[in-house]
């Protein structure tokens, strides 16, 4: 019971709550794939500018942020910034700037929920959550059917 408290005691200044609210989401995975991008709407609600250092996904070895840019006719990824100024919003979407998960462990299921974790340059590490829609998503998932009948509130491993 004592290591309990202690454990929380040391683990509660670690997560603060976000002045970022985040409504994010990615795309199902087929079997074999190893990568996903997370997309979403960043809106700043304190009066400082927010600046992403990091994502953490369990699911996932690695992720970067990255943008999608046009070259010569061909879609190429540079590294990218997600820099949300104070009061205001900034949208990640597919063929712009998005979150790039690499060395996805298990497929992300479709209708799912899954929680992420964001440090940012203010030194707040906060937890998030991203669903998942179809395989073509192009934006927020907000009516998808879940695959399997498991209910988009369920959270996914
Ligand atoms: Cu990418």
């Amino acid at each position: 019971m004592r290591i309990c408290a202690m454990l929380l005691l040391v683990a509660l200044p670690m997560l603060a709550k976000s002045d970022v609210a985040v409504q994010a989401w990615s795309r199902a995975t087929p079997p074999g794939a190893s990568s996903a991008a997370i997309y979403g709407l960043f809106e700043n609600n304190s009066s400082r500018e927010m600046r992403v250092v990091e994502v953490r996904f369990a699911g996932a070895r690695h992720a970067m942020i990255h943008r999608t840019v046009e070259d010569e006719g061909m879609a190429r990824m540079i590294h990218g910034e997600i820099l949300v100024p104070a009061g205001k919003r900034y949208e990640l979407k597919p063929g712009g700037l998005h979150i790039m998960l690499m060395g996805v462990s298990a497929p992300l299921l479709q209708g799912c929920r899954y929680e992420f974790q964001i440090l940012w340059q203010s030194g707040d590490a906060t937890k998030h959550e991203f669903v998942t829609g179809g395989y073509g998503q192009m934006v927020y998932p907000a009516d998808t059917e879940p695959v399997g009948g498991h209910a988009m509130e369920r959270l996914c491993p």
